[in-house]
């Protein structure tokens, strides 16, 4: 039987990962970070939690990580752990390329030093191209960050290549594009979109406020996405490679989409506010896999359109399941609406 590691197992991805390994045979194992409150709500959620072994562990404590591996002793690791929201690295940028790109050299040291043959996955991302020169985006178009969060994912992103090459690891990154889902964290503006929506329609909430609308983004279903991880690991050689839809859409189209899809117009609701503004932006992604497709065979099944839809439906489904006194996995009911962030940010 195959051990698998996933570091930030309890995050969208490290969750629809946990499944699949564990559905495909494996043991899989997790690292968490250790958390007054407990965060295994999509492991839950995605009825998995019971079967896989969690090992707290943080990317900034060498010694955790060690630790983690040691008593894994896993034939693969997918880094996914990460401090993933872009907006938070402005305001914590050496946390940031703590955990996103010093972190990523820890795991391949312990996996040089320790057991040379461990596969490893590198949680790359979109974001690295920023100020974009070309569209749509390949492995061979231009690096330039645009965020501490890209600047970090960029020293992990070469690392991984550079351990690869200068110690025939077997590292792969993955240059995922945005990818969504029910299970996203309500800080991202899908889910924090889709939540507003089933709130304003079951009477919780009356505005929306968001940032930067006109920004575009590549968005793709989680769950089909982490497929391709595993896929990754399962090839003959190492290499880098990008994960899209190739299709782009503006955060206002997917405000107005699933406003409609709730029987709501979003320009009754939604404002922005300079709360949500980020110092500088990505104005636009869309990716192009066409390598991808090539190595694995793999192409993206769920559309833009599929995806609002099956995000907001589950978002109004939870939300009313919730005022009929149902409990079940989920994270929304504790979290600060919109209103209350604006009006208590300092
Ligand atoms: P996520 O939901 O935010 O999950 C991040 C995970 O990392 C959580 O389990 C979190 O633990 C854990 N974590 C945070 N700080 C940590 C630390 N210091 N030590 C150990 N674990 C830590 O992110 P995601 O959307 O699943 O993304 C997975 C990875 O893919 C991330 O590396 C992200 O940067 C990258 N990525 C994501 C996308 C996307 O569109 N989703 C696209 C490209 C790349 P807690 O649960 O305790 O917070
Ligand atoms: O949902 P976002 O916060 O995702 P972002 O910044 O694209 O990053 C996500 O995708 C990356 C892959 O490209 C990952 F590497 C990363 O870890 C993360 O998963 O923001 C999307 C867009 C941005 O342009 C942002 O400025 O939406 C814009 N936006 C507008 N109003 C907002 C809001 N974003 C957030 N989070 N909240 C808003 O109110």
């Amino acid at each position: 039987m195959k051990k698998a590691l996933i570091t930030g197992i309890t995050g969208q991805d490290g969750s629809y990962l946990a499944r699949l390994l564990v559905d495909k045979g494996y043991e899989v194992y997790g690292t968490y970070r250790r958390a007054s409150t407990p965060n295994f709500w999509r492991l839950q959620y995605l009825d998995v939690l019971g079967e896989v072994k969690l090992i707290p562990a943080d990317l900034a404590d060498m010694s955790s990580l060690l630790e983690a591996v040691s008593a894994a002793e896993p034939d693969e690791i997918y880094n996914l752990a990460a401090q993933s929201y872009v907006s938070a690295s402005f305001d914590q940028p050496l946390l940031t390329t703590e955990i996103d790109g010093t972190g990523a050299v820890r795991l391949l040291e312990i996996i040089r030093h320790l057991n040379a043959k461990i596969k490893f996955y590198q949680a790359s991302t979109s974001e690295l191209y920023g100020k974009v020169v070309e569209s749509p985006q390949n492995e061979e178009s231009r690096f330039w960050p645009n965020s501490p969060y890209a600047s970090a994912k960029l020293l992990s992103f070469h690392n991984t290549r550079v351990y690869r090459e200068a110690y025939g690891l077997f590292a792969s990154n993955g240059i995922l594009f945005n990818h969504e889902s029910p299970l996203r964290g309500l800080e991202f503006v899908t889910r924090k979109i889709t939540n507003a929506v089933a709130r304003i329609k079951v009477g919780l909430q009356e505005k929306l406020y968001l940032g930067n609308l006109e920004a575009k983004r590549d968005w793709g279903y989680a769950k089909e996405y982490v497929e391709v991880m595993w896929a990754l690991l399962q090839q003959e050689e190492a290499d880098d490679f990008v994960c899209a839809t190739g299709v782009t859409r503006s955060v206002r189209e997917f405000t107005q989409l699933a406003f409609e899809i709730a029987g709501l117009n979003y320009e009754d609701h939604v404002a922005t506010h300079q709360l949500f503004m980020r110092p500088q932006d990505v104005e636009l992604l869309q990716g192009d896999c066409t390598k991808l497709k090539q190595a694995i065979g793999w192409s993206p099944q769920t559309t833009f359109e599929e995806l609002v839809r099956l995000m907001v439906e589950e978002d109004i489904r939870r939300w009313q399941d919730h005022q009929s006194g149902k409990t079940f996995p989920w994270d929304a009911f504790n979290y600060a609406d919109d209103m209350t962030l604006v009006q208590r940010h300092v």
